[in-house]
């Protein structure tokens, strides 16, 4: 038997503790990691073949250089670097010139499992006096952060569930069954379904894995969760459901937001949303006898029609009934460093009027952000650790972007559909081939952050990414000579208490350098660390401040009994040798209130009241051209964003099939297994069809985390499965959050011409012959 290793999944971000077994570079078992404090040895199919994460044939080991022709060049990293910097230089100046903001744009930063290079991204951003990011939150996540930061009072107070505690457990628009989304999603949801005193509400058009474990289960029309949920808070209020001791002790605006729900129109509501009024009925009977209740959200209603309403009407649904702050309900949680920024202040983009939510622009303007004639249009598009050309609404403009930015570079193990199209692109080490960590720490009342070692060497050729900054910012003239780095890293190693006043007299005499702290305590903090942590530095400062600003809670979490700098410095310390994780932060339920950005919570948001009024099932009829709802991007039992794109992984749906029932299937004159075209006004691609009883009539779903391009081992590429942005408009979206309507895309079903048949079944045999050869 060999030696087993900690680590941890990285193929969703509940990112469970793993424990692995190593064959040279191939995992060879993967069991779960008991002493995990949060997945206490918990794990779920995906993670069964990790082996295919970072060890597959389609790993970057060298830096590539796009030719006029559109081909790739291998050059070496001081090439690649030096000629990056002196294209970057020229922007900035041109920027600086102009009396522009700065025209870079930062995509990514961070995946699944993954957040360590972000920290040294935004250094590169920050330097060049921009502040445009672009990730997989904001097009997901950004309409409830800017409820939150209404409500809350910060953009960055985030909810927790308390699904392991509840008696009610709501979940609306998502399927954890499938796609987790919170820890142990499995072993939660078989304790509901077994225990009699505790119940479990599902809203999805689909009868999902989720929903049979059920006790009630609603299929609600898509789109039409802002009606549904409306209707029920107004259900509620009328029977005077709320609590009010809990509204008078710790909210605002009560009085505002009843008078806006005495006009919902109940029936019109119920009706549109095509459930029966009595299933209605029942669902508020439960939330009303519950106990305590958790609402779980997710794609359905983020990425659905009135995606930041959904958001809105979700929130108050929890909190007018009091369900907040106790134990069993929907919380606040702690983090180490907080993986978004606030920004209530209501700044926009100059090029698309979006706001700023979070310190994030909307993933789905990118490419009007590039491609705009606004004069303060972005230039340099940065994309790390994201796959943009497959991920963001409309991959065409996405690809179009790319090209027509005056120097685009991708950071990432795998030559991606965004490299594809990019000036250079840059080998990352893998994530088992280095230090890494995750900021996806939501739970609540204690909460873990999880370092994890690396566990092979980084694959030749390959670098770690605050290395690749590091030396970037080196060929920048950014840092300091190396005298100046040494003296720094003696006080790092002999005095640490001295570290950030040392740093700080160096910033005073070098300009920019302040901006860029990451990567200086990188190269002198870190070069400290033991067995190689150093890009583990930024840490440290975040160390620090969770122990100032939360020490009772990192006492009782590390159960030490120190104050002021020792604890951070204890902090910083278990963190990286704690080899399953730390409790960084433990509290009582009710010192939930110390992470309200306000005295009270706001209820009445006059922004999303008014939309409310707004709402007008008349005004919502579906199109007879694109009759079908197609929910773009489901998750399944095989699919894992765009991490894994070796075929082999998959051991179930290798076509990513489109999932339909077999009568709407018929009705458009195909059978199971043809070969069907999906069609929008943005494009059509072709795909298997496979019957699924599960879905609702007129509605479909195509798997998200597919579409990638691999080698077929003859020299050439070929795309796995549907790539399916190709077909989304990105202009259709949330008008506050700009968040897109992903699980509701109008389609149209046709069968495939022979041409379209006859190209689908040799890419499929091609990826089939890769996979038999093992690739
Ligand atoms: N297996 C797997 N797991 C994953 C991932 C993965 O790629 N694969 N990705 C991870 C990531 S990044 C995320 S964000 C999460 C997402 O996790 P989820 O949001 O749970 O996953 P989805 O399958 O995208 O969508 C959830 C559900 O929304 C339903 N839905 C569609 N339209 C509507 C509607 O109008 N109203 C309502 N109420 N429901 C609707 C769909 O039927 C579907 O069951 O999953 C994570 N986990
Ligand atoms: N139509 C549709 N589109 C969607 C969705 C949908 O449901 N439908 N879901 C959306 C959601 S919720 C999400 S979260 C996004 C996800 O989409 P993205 O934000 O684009 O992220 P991933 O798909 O996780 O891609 C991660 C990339 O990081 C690379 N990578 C992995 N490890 C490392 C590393 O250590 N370093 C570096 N530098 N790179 C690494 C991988 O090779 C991959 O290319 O997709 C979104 N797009
Ligand atoms: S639940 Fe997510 S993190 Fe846990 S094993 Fe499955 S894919 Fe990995
Ligand atoms: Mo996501």
């Amino acid at each position: 038997m060999g030696e087993w290793h900690t680590t941890a999944c990285s193929l969703c971000y509940v990112n469970c503790g793993l424990e692995v077994q190593l064959d040279g570079r191939a995992i060879t078992r993967v069991r779960g990691d008991k002493a995990h404090p949060r997945s206490r040895g918990y794990l779920c199919q995906k993670a069964q073949r990790l082996t295919w994460l970072g060890n597959h044939g389609d790993r970057l080991d060298s830096p590539l250089r796009r030719g006029p022709d559109g081909t790739y060049e291998r050059v070496d990293w001081p090439t690649a670097l030096s000629e990056i910097a002196e294209r970057l230089t020229a922007v900035r100046d041109a920027d600086a010139a102009a009396g522009r903001p700065g025209s870079f744009a930062y995509v990514g930063g961070g995946g699944q499992g993954n957040h360590s290079g972000g920290a040294y991204g935004s250094a590169l951003m920050r330097w060049m006096r921009s502040d445009r990011v672009f990730n997989a939150l904001s097009q997901e996540k950004t309409g409830d952060f800017h409820v939150n930061g209404e409500m809350f009072g910060s953009e960055s107070c985030h909810t927790a569930e308390g699904v392991e505690d509840c008696d009610l457990l709501l979940v609306i628009g998502c399927n954890p069954w499938m796609a987790h989304g919170f820890p142990n999603a499995r072993t939660v949801l078989n304790t509901l379904r077994n225990d009699p005193d505790r119940r479990m509400i599902v809203i999805d058009p689909r009868r999902t894995e989720t929903a049979d474990a059920a006790d009630l289960h609603l299929p609600v029309r898509p789109g039409t969760d802002a009606y549904l949920l409306a209707a029920m808070i107004a259900m509620i209020l009328e029977r005077d459901g709320q609590d009010d001791a809990f509204l008078a002790e710790r909210t605002d605006g009560f009085a505002e937001v009843a008078a806006v729900f005495a006009r919902v129109p109940v029936d019109a509501f119920v009706a549109h949303t095509g459930l029966g009024r009595a299933d209605v009925e029942r669902a508020v009977d439960m939330v009303l006898a519950a106990r305590a209740m958790t609402v779980r959200v997710e794609l359905g209603v983020q990425q659905g029609r009135n995606s930041t309403l959904n958001s809105y009407l979700e929130k108050l649904l929890f909190l007018l009934t009091g369900n907040f702050g106790r134990r069993g309900t929907n919380n606040l949680h702690t983090w180490l460093a907080p993986l978004w920024g606030n920004s209530t202040g209501g700044r926009r983009s100059e090029v698309t009027g979006y706001r700023y939510i979070g310190g994030l622009l909307p993933a789905s303007t990118l490419a009007e952000e590039v491609l705009s004639e606004h004069p303060h249009r972005a230039r340099v598009v940065w994309v790390e650790s994201a796959n943009p050309a497959n991920t963001y609404g409309n991959s065409a403009e996405v690809e179009e972007a790319l090209r027509a930015a005056e120097l685009s570079v991708v950071v990432d193990v795998a030559f991606t559909e965004s490299a594809a199209q990019a000036d250079y692109v840059l080998p990352a080490a893998a994530q088992h081939e280095k230090w890494e960590f995750t900021l996806f720490t939501f739970e609540w009342p204690h909460n873990v952050f999880h370092v994890r070692r690396p566990l092979l060497d980084p694959l030749p050729g390959t670098l770690v990414e605050a290395e690749i900054y590091a030396r970037l910012f080196e060929e920048l003239g950014v840092l300091p000579g190396p005298e100046v780095l040494a003296e720094l890293t003696e006080v790092a190693r002999t005095d640490r208490g001295r570290l950030l006043a040392a740093a700080g007299a160096v910033m005073a005499t070098h300009p920019g350098l302040s901006e860029i702290a990451p990567v200086l305590l990188y190269r002198t903090l870190g070069a400290t660390l033991p067995d190689g942590a150093a890009a583990m530095a930024p840490l440290w400062a975040a160390s620090h401040r969770a122990a100032r600003t939360m020490p009772r809670a990192v006492r009782r979490g590390l159960d030490v009994d120190l104050d002021g700098p020792a604890l951070g410095e204890e902090l910083f310390r278990r963190i990286l040798t704690d080899p399953s994780g730390t409790v960084f932060s433990a509290h009582e339920w009710d010192e939930v209130w110390e992470l309200v950005r306000r005295e009270r919570v706001r209820l009445d948001l006059p922004e999303l009241l008014d939309w409310l009024g707004r709402l007008d099932p008349a005004a919502d009829a579906p199109d007879p051209e694109y009759p079908f709802s197609l929910v773009n991007g489901q998750r399944r039992t095989h699919n894992a964003n765009q991490i894994l794109r070796a075929p082999a992984w998959r051991r179930s749906d290798p076509d990513g099939a489109l999932r339909v029932r077999e009568e709407d299937l018929a009705a458009v004159g195909a059978a199971a297994g043809d070969w069907v075209a999906v069609v929008t006004a943005a494009g059509r691609i072709v795909v298997r069809a496979e019957p699924d009883e599960r879905m609702r009539p007129m509605q479909v779903s195509l798997p998200h985390g597919y579409g990638m391009s691999y080698p077929d081992g003859h020299g050439g590429r070929v795309v796995d499965g549907p790539r399916i942005n190709l077909i989304t408009i990105a202009a259709d979206r949330d008008p506050i959050a700009g968040t897109p309507h992903h699980k509701d895309v109008k389609v149209r079903l046709e069968p495939a011409t022979a041409d379209e048949c006859a190209a689908a079944e040799s890419a499929r045999a091609r990826v089939r012959e890769a996979v038999a050869a093992g690739a």
